[in-house]
C-alpha cells in the first residue's frame, strides 16, 4: 500500500484535527526513523494508522478487549488506553497490515512498554512531539529528540506520568514499565546499544 492510499483509508476514521494530528506524527516520524536508523516505509505506515481506532465506539472497542487476545486489565484502566492495542488489531482485520513491527508500535504507541524497539520508541515520541503539541516541557523533549532518543522518550513518559499523578488518574502498568526499563538502561550506561 502507499502513502496515499494509506492516508484516504484513515481520513475517513479520523476528525479533521485528527487527521492534521497524524500528519505531523507521520512527518515527525520520518524523521526520527532516518536519525535513529528504522526503516522509513514502516515508521510513515505506523504513524498514519497510529490513531486509525480513536473515534470507534467504546462499546465495539470493549467487545474486542474482551473477545481478542488482549490483557483484560485494560477495562479497569482508562478507555483512553483502548485505541492503541485495538487500533493494531483493526488495523489488521480491516487494512490488511499484517507487519508486526508496524501493528506493535501501534499497539503500543500510547503507554509503550518494557524493551520497546527502536522503531516503537520512533511513533511513541513522534506521537509526543509532532509540530501541533502545546504540552508543558514539550519544547524540551523536541530538542532532546535530535540527538537522544532514549532520553527523549524518558522525558515523554515522565511528563504523562506526572500529567496523570495532577489528574488523580491510574497509571496504566505499560506506561511504568516503559520509564523502568529505560531508566534502568540509562543508570547501566547502555542507553546507546540500540540507537546506532
Ligand atoms: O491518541 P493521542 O491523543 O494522539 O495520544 P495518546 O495515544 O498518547 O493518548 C493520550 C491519552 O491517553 C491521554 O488522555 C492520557 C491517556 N494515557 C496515556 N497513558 C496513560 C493514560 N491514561 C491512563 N489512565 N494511564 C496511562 O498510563
Ligand atoms: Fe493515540
Ligand atoms: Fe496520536
Amino acid at each position: 500500500m502507499n502513502k496515499g492510499e494509506a492516508l484516504s483509508i484513515v481520513k475517513n476514521q479520523l476528525t479533521e484535527h485528527r487527521y492534521q494530528h497524524t500528519i505531523g506524527v507521520m512527518e515527525t516520524a520520518v524523521v526520527l526513523a532516518r536519525q535513529y536508523k528504522v526503516d522509513e516505509k514502516k515508521a510513515e505506515m505506523a504513524a498514519i494508522f497510529h490513531d486509525y481506532a480513536k473515534f470507534r465506539p467504546k462499546d465495539e472497542m470493549r467487545q474486542i478487549i474482551l473477545e481478542q487476545q488482549m490483557p483484560q486489565e485494560l477495562l479497569r484502566f482508562d478507555t483512553e488506553l483502548w485505541h492503541a492495542p485495538v487500533g493494531a488489531f483493526l488495523v489488521e482485520k480491516e487494512v490488511g497490515i499484517k507487519d508486526l513491527d508496524i501493528l506493535n508500535a501501534i499497539k503500543y504507541h500510547t503507554s509503550g512498554r518494557e524493551n520497546m524497539t527502536t522503531l516503537e520508541k520512533v511513533i511513541y515520541l513522534a506521537d509526543y512531539i509532532e509540530p501541533g503539541r502545546k504540552f508543558p516541557g514539550v519544547v524540551e523533549v523536541r530538542e532532546l529528540a535530535k540527538h537522544d532518543l532514549n532520553g527523549a522518550v524518558i522525558e515523554s513518559v515522565k511528563n504523562t506520568i506526572q500529567f496523570l499523578l495532577n489528574r488523580n488518574h491510574t497509571v496504566y502498568p505499560d506506561t511504568l514499565f516503559t520509564y523502568n526499563g529505560l531508566i534502568q538502561e540509562y543508570k547501566n550506561g547502555r542507553n546507546s546499544i540500540n540507537e546506532g
